[in-house]
């Protein structure tokens, strides 16, 4: 029996990765001291996993960016468009400029489009392909980290992402061909690459395919059974542990059952069933290694020790200790780095704190569980046994997770509470009236720039520095100085800015009952970017507002509408950790009712526009489509029962971001928004296709400029934006908005981009002026 990690949080536990690429980037620190920092943290990793006891520790899930990039550098499928930097620049420039574009010393490139990591809250570079595409073998960075983890003496496992899931994570950026047919010209490549490492000594390599984990179609299908038949063809002697996560292998069971490798890997916290229809299935020969994947890699509960040994012990009947492996569900990078360092009694109470494992915990886990199994009569062994027990037992009957009143508001939902007074067409004609907006209104989604300076008063406040006094006044001064930029350069809906937030989503939980917080609990989101989701451990319910204070101070500050601001609780519930002793949809509707109450208090204080975001809605999206109705029916219902508390006269806004929106367009349009703004400017306007196919009756607002990049929209490219949404619309229902938040941005960037924004929101007034 061995412990098989199957990838370690990449951040540092303070973050160190994070501060030093930006100070990397502006140029603050050299490229031999940001790579002295990514040495640091894979040596601390590989050195704690092999303290602790892990007997498959990775190498290779470092990533000074996102480990879909590191395979384009690897597989040298550098776009055209960026590879002429290779002339002047270094590769790890050329590296951050497909990451995060280059605008510089004569540089005008555009970024790879960054999209979510299955159902995950991590963003990976969407790779891009031709026809006439070609792959070398750019760069060898899973070798020369595994010879590095060998320089310390630790004989590691490379992980690698499978030719066929990088394939099929990628995008044809020309007509004529499919990009799995690359196949052929990308194995010979990976070959090279296995060589190299087979050479170097590794043994075992985890073979990432998560794409085995959705509905897959023959084409992909038969690229797997091609890959793996060649690779045992050529290398029979090294190991593949072929790793699919995030759902089991549903239909493609029996052909994964029927592949030349060495072992097998399974989420079965995602999916504890599958490990039944392998030990039955007669393409099981209980010879190949079982990965079990017991410890929950996406959430931050301590491990049931008692329900894993149950499942250990099923599938020993079927198969010897040799060839079980203990192992996390999916790689660790998306579980905070180490409880130890949580010392905030406040945020974090003991009790609730008692509950968690973080990736160092959950490291220690698997090593527990290992020794469990195997010396179950070990006085050791008993004693984490019965505490594991204890503290299960303890959370159960917890006072702090059980609130009646809201277990019975949720229990007494009926349809009514999910629908609006009247039809959009009924509501259009009395928000038009009351709101009188021009055609072509511009807004923006809801966030101004979170400067430096903004997060530092924040800082300041946490480590009570400043008072509450001094902080208030600081943020007046900010929403103030914005809402007359707003108001200067003519923007028709304003918003006051979310000075006073860290997240979207940590500040509602900051002021919901049954949240908790860690103080370093962060968990990459991209690049550098990093979220710190909050623990959501009992009944979720509201005791004051939330919002109010500010929104209703902006409105107090101009004759213009001011959009209140508010997180929908799809979102919520998506990027936080969420209880898993009851079923999501539960602690959905209690979010839910929540947020209905603070939309119900805006309305009250007087805002007539109010926002609820939904980014994530797309993004919960069970992997496989016949789980779809079951989650789509409780996501709706939530975010209508959040924002069908208000009159007919209230607009009601939603925004979602980074979503394929085709093949749940029809549930957006259930959502019932009075208007919705999507992002579109990255695949320019190509997302709005859904919504002119489906005819959506709302109105819509297409992002006509990409926020993730500190580029300036030109009009022009606006402009051109708008024409063509104007082709495809109805022009009374288009909205003029950049395609995200600002919070990302600098001011001077976002002033120009808005300025000019506005400007073509009045050409395409006077244009229509011209036609009609
Ligand atoms: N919040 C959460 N999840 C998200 C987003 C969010 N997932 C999708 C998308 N937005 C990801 N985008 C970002 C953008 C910016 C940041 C994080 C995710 C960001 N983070 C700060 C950082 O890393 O410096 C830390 C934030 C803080 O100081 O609290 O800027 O908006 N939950
Ligand atoms: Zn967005």
């Amino acid at each position: 029996m061995k412990t098989n990690l199957l990838g370690y949080p990449r951040i540092g536990a303070n973050r160190a990765l994070k501060k030093a690429s930006e100070k990397y980037w502006q140029g603050a620190i050299s490229a031999e001291e940001l790579n002295q920092v990514g040495e640091g943290i894979r040596k601390e990793n590989w050195l704690l996993q092999q303290e602790v006891g892990i007997d498959m520790i990775p190498s290779n899930d470092f990533s000074f960016y996102d480990q879909v990039l590191d395979a384009t550098m690897t597989y040298g499928s550098i776009p055209k468009r960026i590879a002429g930097i290779k002339k002047n620049k270094s590769d790890l420039d050329l590296y951050f400029a497909m990451a995060r574009g280059l605008q510089q010393d004569g540089y005008d490139v555009t970024a790879l489009e960054m999209t979510k990591w299955f159902d995950t809250n991590y963003h990976f570079l969407v790779p891009e392909f031709t026809k006439d595409q070609s792959f070398e073998l750019y760069s060898t960075k899973a070798v020369d980290e595994f010879k590095e983890a060998l320089s310390l003496e630790i004989l590691t496992k490379p992980v690698l992402i499978s030719p066929v899931t990088y394939l099929f994570l990628g995008k044809e950026k020309e007509g004529g061909f499919h990009r799995m047919d690359l196949l052929d010209k990308l194995m010979p490549i990976f070959f090279e690459l296995l060589e190299q490492l087979i050479s170097a000594g590794a043994k075992y390599v985890q073979l990432d395919e998560p794409c085995l984990a959705l509905d897959l179609g023959d084409r992909e299908k038969n690229a797997v059974k091609k890959l793996y038949s060649n690779i045992a063809e050529k290398y029979p002697q090294l190991n593949i542990i072929l790793t699919n996560y995030f759902d089991c292998y549903g239909d493609n069971l029996e052909m994964v059952l029927q592949l030349p490798v060495s072992g097998l890997h399974l989420d079965l916290v995602r999916c504890h069933l599958q490990l039944d229809d392998i030990l039955k299935s007669p393409y099981f020969d209980g010879k190949k290694i079982l990965s079990l994947g017991l410890v929950d890699g996406r959430n931050v509960w301590m491990n049931n020790f008692e329900d894993s040994l149950v499942i250990v012990k099923n599938a020993l009947e079927k198969v010897n200790t040799d060839n079980l492996w203990i192992s996390g569900s999916c790689s660790f990078l998306h579980s905070p780095c180490d409880l130890d360092l949580e010392k905030n009694e406040e945020n974090l109470p003991g009790n609730i704190k008692q509950w968690l494992a973080f990736a160092k915990q959950k490291v220690k886990e698997l090593v527990v569980l290992k020794e469990l199994v195997l010396y179950p009569k070990s006085e050791w062994a008993i004693r984490n046994l019965e505490e594991n027990k204890r503290i299960f037992e303890a959370r159960k009957y917890s006072k702090s997770i059980h609130h009646p009143l809201t277990k019975n508001r949720v229990n007494k939902l009926s349809s009514k509470d999910s629908k609006r007074h009247n039809v959009f067409q009924i509501r259009r004609a009395k928000q038009v009236k009351k709101l009188n907006l021009p055609l072509y209104p511009t807004t923006t989604i809801g966030s101004f720039p979170q400067t430096q300076e903004v997060r530092s008063w924040r800082g300041r406040l946490k480590k009570k520095e400043i008072s509450l006094k001094e902080y208030n006044e600081f943020i007046k001064k900010e929403t103030e100085s914005t809402i007359s930029f707003q108001e200067d350069i003519g923007l028709d809906v304003l918003v006051h800015g979310e000075f006073e937030r860290n997240d979207m989503v940590e500040y509602f939980g900051e002021r919901l009952n049954g949240f908790a917080f860690s103080s370093y609990g962060w968990v990459q989101s991209y690049g550098s970017r990093c979220v710190k989701p909050p623990i959501i451990f009992g009944d979720v319910y509201r005791s004051k507002p939330m919002t109010v204070k500010w929104t209703s101070f902006a409105q107090s500050l101009t004759k213009k509408p001011v959009k209140g601001m508010l997180t929908g609780p799809v979102t919520i519930l998506q990027w936080s950790f969420v209880r898993n002793d009851q079923p999501r949809a539960t602690t959905c509707k209690q979010i839910a009712l929540a947020i209905r109450d603070e939309v119900k208090d805006l309305e009250q204080s007087g805002v007539n526009i109010i926002q609820i975001d939904e980014p994530a809605i797309r993004e919960g999206l069970p992997l496989r489509q016949e789980h779809w109705d079951s989650y789509l029916n409780w996501a709706v219902e939530s975010f209508r029962i959040s924002s069908s508390g208000v009159e007919d006269s209230t607009q009601i806004h939603t925004h979602m971001c980074y979503s394929e929106f085709n093949d749940i367009i029809k549930n957006i349009a259930d959502m019932d928004a009075d208007v919705i703004t999507i992002e579109t400017s990255r695949s320019e306007m190509e997302l709005l296709d859904a919504f002119v196919k489906f005819k959506y009756p709302n109105e819509i607002g297409p992002g006509v400029y990409d926020i993730h990049s500190a580029r300036i929209p030109t009009e022009k490219e606006m402009e051109l934006l708008l024409l063509k949404a104007t082709e495809l619309l109805p022009q009374e229902n288009i909205w003029v908005n950049p395609d995200c938040g600002l919070k990302t941005r600098d001011w001077p960037e976002t002033e120009s981009a808005l300025i000019n924004l506005v400007n073509v929101a009045k050409k395409m007034r006077t244009l229509s002026l011209a036609t009609s």
